[in-house]
């Protein structure tokens, strides 16, 4: 088959003949720099020639920078297709009649047994004209999409239609890692951390991808981390005597909007059911984005007197929000994870301290449960909670990215609330009082947080208080060795550190071999490994590997229990100094505007004098426009980071409770004002 055989079948169905000649062309990116090419003015396609073992030949004709993933495709065609690989030359020429570099729809003239199956993205088919090879790379067509697809019509190929969001999307295939197998890391944290992070989250067994575009299912290596955060955080709160409560997930309408600051704003968010089998509902009802308005008219029940104070209520639950900016898992889900703390005080200084207790339990999750350091500050008026008094958070750092991140807010409510929602109660006085409130809450957000922060190109790396695998055992068998001995010796082991509280696995699965096994347990970032040989067992010892640093040693039988609880410690306490490390280092003091956008390119944080006053919010959307402007201006960058999906515009993460002095006379950064405090500014999630 070539350019004749193909112009006479155009001629045969009337589609006019626009075609030119060009050098060849291996690569679609070399055809859309040639000027001939270029004349022809349409839409070049991309068509990638693949197998599957059982289902065998198609061909996706797809938008030229379509990157696949081909694990991906099995899910996304169906028919009973599971691996996937290019085809060769030679089944190219013998299938669809094409040259190398030529693979084409308009082969299907070759394939008069319809062995390929037409896969087209629909994307392509929305494009006024389509490029396509006659089957050759030296001559290039012009159709339309209604042309082409009376041609496949005409050789009996019925094109399957995929929409571009189900046809895997990446940004760029950059940062691979040279031959990395398919079961490890394909990606670097560093060269494509995107991706790198799907990987990691995925191939961990942490999260499984679900066909509702931001939900995620949060398989036991996940969720096992959510236990252990909801554990502590619970224990911490029930010794402060907040009781546990569980209040529906469904609000009416009229109660949603009945304190209109809080739900302004956020109403574009709110999902609603407005449908029960085939009929209407009477009254649409929204899904909790969170509780306010669901528990205040309870509490105004609930509180009439002094004596009814405190009331110090938590539940655990997920909420809705629906987004529509770009999810990532954890970090921006349309449903995700939580407790969310309602309280009601009798006076300000009592829920003040309630909120700042709070805040330090959250700062408590993060360094010490996920090794991730955190700086406490208050939000500014403009970034506080719109239904509150004043808004407390603990701000993360993601280094690879540059990213700042909130990672928990603990609001004091004042009586905003309570004056909406007529909590009143008569104090010892017999005064009508409107209680103090807060409301606190920490997300599974958390744990997106710490997998971006800790994990490496190898894999997840779990700090060891929160992993739910602390150490593995991995037993080396040798042919010819006396099996009994050595899992006689592994069992013993595993079970001397269980009995010391450590929460071990025996992986002594035939069917893989070590290296096998040390590949798994990386990926999934069990903290110790412990190898268990031939060698070892004659010297009553035993290789510990760590996972953060790789660092290995041997231990005595003897001291195993007493090594691995220090080691444990030990790995914990120097994940969170690195990460404090890499997060210090990253922030930067800025006292001049000109330094600011140079800063912040380089992925810092900046700490600047603010004024703060009444006219602060207006400073900070300043801040936001003129930062993003140079931002652009300076890199010819995008206003949204291709990496993350994130604004490059700076705005202000806290107001951080540990202020540095301010010298008399300093002046805001950006309104030349007098300064009234230092306030800490990112790029941020
Ligand atoms: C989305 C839709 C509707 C955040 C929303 O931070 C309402 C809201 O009120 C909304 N997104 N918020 C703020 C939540 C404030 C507060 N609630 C209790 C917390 C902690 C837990």
């Amino acid at each position: 088959m070539g350019v004749e055989d193909v112009k006479a079948a155009f001629e045969g169905l009337s589609i006019p003949w626009e075609c030119v000649e060009h050098n060849p062309i291996e690569k679609v990116e070399e055809g859309l720099e040639l000027d001939s090419i270029k004349s022809l003015g349409c839409s070049f396609a991309k068509n990638l020639f693949i197998k599957d073992k059982k289902a065998g030949f198609f061909l996706l004709v797809v938008t030229a920078d379509r990157k696949l993933d081909m694990k991906k495709l099995p899910g996304l065609l169906g028919k009973g297709t599971k691996e996937f690989r290019f085809a060769d030359e030679a089944a190219l020429k013998e299938k669809l009649g094409c040259g190398k570099g030529a693979a084409s729809p308009l082969g299907v003239m070759t394939d008069a047994a319809g062995e390929v199956t037409v896969v087209l993205d629909e994307e392509l088919m929305g494009a006024a004209k389509i490029g396509c090879h006659p089957c050759q790379n030296d001559h290039t067509l012009a159709l339309t999409p209604d042309q082409l697809k009376a041609f496949l019509a005409k050789y009996s190929h019925e094109p399957m239609l995929k929409a571009p969001a189900k046809i895997e999307e990446e940004a760029k295939v950059v940062g691979k890692k040279e031959g990395a197998d398919s079961k490890g890391l394909e990606y670097t944290k560093a060269g494509n951390f995107p991706n790198w992070y799907q990987q990691v989250i995925h191939k961990s067994e942490m999260i499984e991808f679900y066909d509702i575009s931001g939900c995620y299912i949060l398989r036991p290596w996940s969720f096992s981390l959510w236990e252990a955060i909801t554990e502590f955080f619970d224990g911490r709160i029930k010794k402060m005597g907040v009781k546990n409560c569980y209040f529906p997930m469904f609000v009416s309408e009229a109660k949603l909007n009945a304190e209109k600051d809080h739900v302004e704003g956020f109403a574009p968010e709110v999902a609603w059911v407005t449908r029960s089998g085939d009929g209407e509902l009477e009254q649409p009802i929204a899904i909790r984005p969170t509780s306010e308005t669901i528990m205040y008219p309870a509490y105004a029940c609930w509180i009439r007197s002094h004596r009814d104070l405190p009331l110090l209520l938590n539940q655990w639950c997920s909420v809705v929000r629906w987004e529509f900016k770009h999810p990532t898992p954890f970090l921006r889900t349309r449903e995700f994870l939580w407790q969310e703390g309602h309280t009601a005080h009798g006076s300000y200084e009592e829920a003040d301290k309630m909120v700042m207790d709070i805040l330090g339990h959250y700062k408590a999750i993060y360094e010490e449960l996920l090794a991730v350091p955190v700086i406490k500050g208050y939000k500014t008026e403009k970034e506080k909670f719109a239904g509150g008094f004043r808004t407390t958070t603990v701000e993360a750092y993601v280094p690879a990215t540059g990213r700042a991140i909130q990672g928990a807010t603990s609001h004091n409510l004042g009586k905003n609330f309570g004056k909406m929602f007529k909590i009143e109660y008569e104090d010892k006085q017999g005064q009508k009082q409107i209680p103090w409130q807060t409301s606190w809450g920490f997300t599974t957000r958390s744990i997106g947080v710490m997998v971006m922060v800790h994990s490496d190109d190898t894999g997840l790396v779990l700090p060891p208080r929160v992993a739910p695998i602390q150490v593995v055992i991995v037993p080396i068998v040798m042919s010819g060795m006396n099996l009994d001995t050595l899992s006689g010796a592994a069992s013993d082991l595993a079970s001397q550190l269980r009995a010391s509280g450590v929460r071990v696995e025996l992986d002594d699965r035939d069917n893989y071999n070590p290296g096998w096994k040390y590949n798994y347990w990386e990926l999934k970032g069990v903290p110790l490994r412990l190898e268990l040989g031939p060698k070892d067992l004659e010297k009553r010892q035993v290789r510990v590997v760590r996972r953060d640093t790789n660092a290995k040693l041997d231990v005595p039988w003897s001291v195993l229990p007493q090594q691995i609880a220090l080691l444990l410690v030990q790995m914990q306490h120097e994940m969170l100094e690195r990460a404090t490390a890499l997060r210090d280092a990253a922030l930067k003091t800025v006292v001049e505007w000109k330094d600011f956008v140079p800063t912040l390119q380089l992925g810092h944080m900046a700490l600047t004098p603010f004024c703060n006053d009444e006219e602060a919010t207006h400073f900070e959307e300043l801040v936001k426009e003129k930062s993003k402007a140079e931002a652009l201006a300076a890199s010819g960058a995008e206003a949204e980071d291709a990496r993350t999906s994130t604004s490059v515009a700076a705005k202000t993460l806290c107001i951080p409770f540990e202020q540095p002095p301010l010298p008399e006379g300093t002046k805001c950064f950006i309104s030349g004002k007098l300064a009234t405090c230092w306030v800490l500014w990112g790029r941020s999630y």
